[in-house]
């Protein structure tokens, strides 16, 4: 190092040192990069969100590209915040700085400078390297301080700032991704985002030209969060070919409260604030509009859920048509976690000959499985997913669609691919994307909410939550499927499996919550609850629990 350089490193501490007493840490306080980034009541963040403004320029002095900051704590309550970063493809950052993201958040205030200077040493990170942040937040009430926070940071290290102020999550993906892309996957604007989705989706309906008024229409609930105002902001671009009743748009209700993707999902019923009608298509998005699930309720007054699982499923299954269609050698792979339904892996698998992954659950594992395919197509149950298509995959597509020497058929399915490539965000799960792509899919293929759902029937399932001392006791192998400790745990889970039909159990701790996690499925909801349960009990028994017994749900 020069001197010179040693006086800016030097004067720039200097600054850091003195913005971070204006953010300090409330001594003792230790939190997790959990699987989404850090996540806890927003009281507890500010100096986090300082901190992470300068992680964040650091991480973009090394890899000499914009990296994203996003404020947001998703799904959770209104009174929590959070705080992730996005690498330079619009992908969660890799490993080892969130390792250094829980040093600099962890560090006692006159420990701070001295972590950062060893993380810049092991990363031989050049301080005169120009740095340049984008950062977005959500709409709960403490995002806005809380983002200044993260402005702080960024500007007391000399970081360039550009604050696109209220963004869902995934927009901010997609603006990282269009600036290291040098805008060639996009322009790294609302407006951009709002364009490139909308042209291809307006495109792929082409192919649909006889639309009902009623086919055109959505129910939407925007869980009172970010999702439902920029699917206002979105609607004239998509020059009427969906309408949208926009319910729990933030305006009166509590984000995420009795609403939102995690609330459907997980009471496996409708959210509060929509007037859905028999058979009406109706999807829900989560507090940040990374996660959708759709829904009806049929004339019975039966609700039907088509989670992630049955999204992945829409998706792979008309990709695999265009693909044999277009004449294309590409291999289609679909991801999964534990958590997918027992149904879709085997319809994928036996019905639909697709190669199907599992991995550990968090979005992080899903998207580096699916890199590994031509196109990977990743859900969570839970609605978070997108398709990914490698390079040489989109390069094979455009081609043919160009193609004059080819047959009329090939070219169609080419164009139908091109556009779909086009409508989604491959930077992360984005819910407003994902509900464009499945619209558009079902558009296309003529397919109506109740078809999709009749693909496959999901086994009953059950998700609980059991109160453990240490939640580390258990760990897990086999992508989470089998506990390898406490000792006698996974025997006890495997007989209580046996004693059902169609049945499918296992547990594990949570990466966002003081909990451990059981999951169970079998042939009816009586015996999957009876199944689960037991489970809880096993645990409770086996790895520590603590409080109240688990209850039989009745
Ligand atoms: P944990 O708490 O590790 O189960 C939950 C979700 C994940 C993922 C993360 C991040 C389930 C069962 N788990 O993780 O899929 O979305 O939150 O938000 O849905
Ligand atoms: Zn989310």
């Amino acid at each position: 190092m020069t001197l010179f350089n040693v006086a800016i490193g030097m004067a720039l501490f200097e600054e850091v040192s003195k913005k971070s007493a204006l953010h300090p840490k409330p001594a003792g306080l230790l939190l997790n990069y959990g699987t989404s980034g850090f996540r806890t009541v927003a009281e507890q963040l500010d100096h986090v969100m300082f901190r992470m403004g300068l992680l964040a320029v650091l991480r973009s002095k090394k890899t000499k590209a914009t990296i994203g900051v996003m404020v947001t704590a998703s799904h959770n309550p209104e009174e929590d915040n959070g705080i992730k970063l996005v690498d330079p493809m619009g992908e969660m950052v890799t490993p080892t700085w969130e390792e250094y993201a829980m040093q600099v958040a962890n560090a006692e205030q006159e420990a701070l400078l001295t972590v950062l200077g060893d993380i810049m040493k092991r990363e031989a990170i050049d301080i005169n390297q120009g740095a340049a942040v984008f950062i977005g937040r959500d709409t709960r009430p403490s995002s806005e301080s809380l983002s200044q926070a993260v402005l702080d940071g960024i500007l007391s290290l000399a970081g360039h700032a550009h604050d696109y102020g209220v963004l869902t999550t995934p927009q901010l993906h997609f603006m990282v991704r269009c600036e290291n892309t040098q805008s060639r996957y996009g322009n790294p604007t609302t407006e951009g985002y709002y364009q490139k989705l909308s042209q291809a989706f307006v495109q792929l309906v082409k192919h649909a030209p006889n639309r009902t008024d009623d086919q055109k229409h959505l129910l939407v609930d925007g869980a009172n969060g970010v999702g439902a105002l920029k699917l206002r902001e979105m609607e004239p671009f998509l020059q009427k070919e969906l309408q949208i009743s926009l319910f729990n748009k933030g305006t009166g209700g509590k984000l995420n409260f009795q609403c939102g993707a995690d609330y459907v999902k997980v009471q496996q019923g409708p959210p509060l604030g929509v007037e859905m009608l028999v058979g009406q298509r109706c999807c829900s998005f989560d507090g940040d509009a990374d996660r959708i699930v759709y829904y009806y309720s049929d004339s019975e007054g039966r609700f039907h859920l088509l989670d992630g699982d049955k999204i992945a499923t829409l998706i792979s299954t008309f990709l695999k048509k265009l693909v044999t269609q277009a004449g294309l050698d590409l291999q289609i792979g679909v991801v999964q976690t534990a958590y997918a339904n027992g149904s879709s892996t085997r319809y994928l698998e036996n019905n639909m000959k697709v190669t199907v992954r599992c991995v550990e659950t968090g979005v992080k594992h899903l998207h580096h499985a699916a890199q590994e395919f031509d196109i990977g197509v990743y859900f969570e149950a839970n609605g978070h997913g997108t398709v990914l298509f490698s390079e040489s995959a989109v390069e094979k597509i455009q081609q043919l669609a160009m193609d004059s020497s080819t047959s009329d058929e090939k070219k169609s399915a080419a164009q139908i691919l091109e556009n779909t490539v086009n409508v989604t965000n491959q930077a992360v799960g984005d819910a407003i994307s994902d509900m464009l792509l499945v619209e558009a899919v079902l558009a296309v293929q003529g397919l109506s909410l109740q078809q999709w759902d009749a693909m496959y029937t999901d086994l009953p399932n059950r998700q609980r939550k059991v109160k453990v001392a240490d939640k580390s006791v258990i760990t897990t192998t086999d992508a989470e499927r089998r506990a390898l400790s406490p000792a006698g745990l996974q025997d006890a889970v495997d007989a209580l499996v046996k004693q059902y039909r169609l049945s499918r159990a296992f547990v594990r701790p949570s990466g966002t919550e003081d909990t451990i996690r059981v999951y169970a499925e079998a042939d009816t909801q009586e015996n999957t609850d009876s199944l689960a349960h037991e489970v809880c009990m096993a645990v409770y028994r086996l790895a520590g629990g603590v409080g109240e017994e688990p209850q039989p749900l009745c």
